[in-house]
């Protein structure tokens, strides 16, 4: 083997343990990891979304709800071209717990400056937590282009 060849090959790996380890360290030290879709709304072609979310829990009741002390759930239902429920009022350094989804088409969940980012699929549960440490207003907004008022679509959040 070339003497260039063992260098490469050795960079490469230390490269490659280097990238794993900081991948464990944010997934398992941190908590950052991907936002998942943990669920389905079920409902048949001839039913209307919007009629089966009015019946389903969560979403019949979307706005914020203390599910233990210090830890909040808040249900947000995305429509264009706005978010229900429109204003959020959270305590900060509160465990919050967002459980999402969209009443017509793909929307996007977005807080700048946390690391709140989802996508909200019509029929699919989408969730993530996350803990406001300071107070303050902060903004969700669709990060998904999801019609002529796209730009438009935000919900208030106020953390006290
Ligand atoms: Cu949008």
């Amino acid at each position: 083997m070339e003497r260039f060849e063992k260098a490469f090959l050795c960079a490469a790996a230390i490269v490659l343990v280097i990238f794993l380890g900081a991948l464990a360290y944010s997934s398992l030290a941190m908590g950052i990891h991907l936002p998942s879709h943990f669920g389905m709304i079920h409902y048949t072609a001839g039913q209307k979304l919007r009629r089966v979310l009015r019946q389903t829990p969560p979403f019949d009741r979307p706005g914020v709800r203390e599910i233990a002390p210090g830890k909040y759930q808040v249900t947000v239902i995305g429509l264009t071209w706005s978010f229900l429920p429109a204003v959020i009022e959270l305590p900060a350094g509160a465990e919050v717990t967002f459980v999402a989804t969209s009443m017509d088409v793909i929307h996007g969940f977005f807080i700048p400056g946390t690391r709140v980012n989802m996508m909200l699929i019509p029929g699919q549960v989408s969730e993530c937590v996350y803990r406001f440490r300071q107070p303050g207003e902060y903004l969700l907004i669709c990060h998904e282009y999801c019609g002529r008022l796209h730009h438009t679509m935000s919900a208030r959040m106020v953390v006290k």
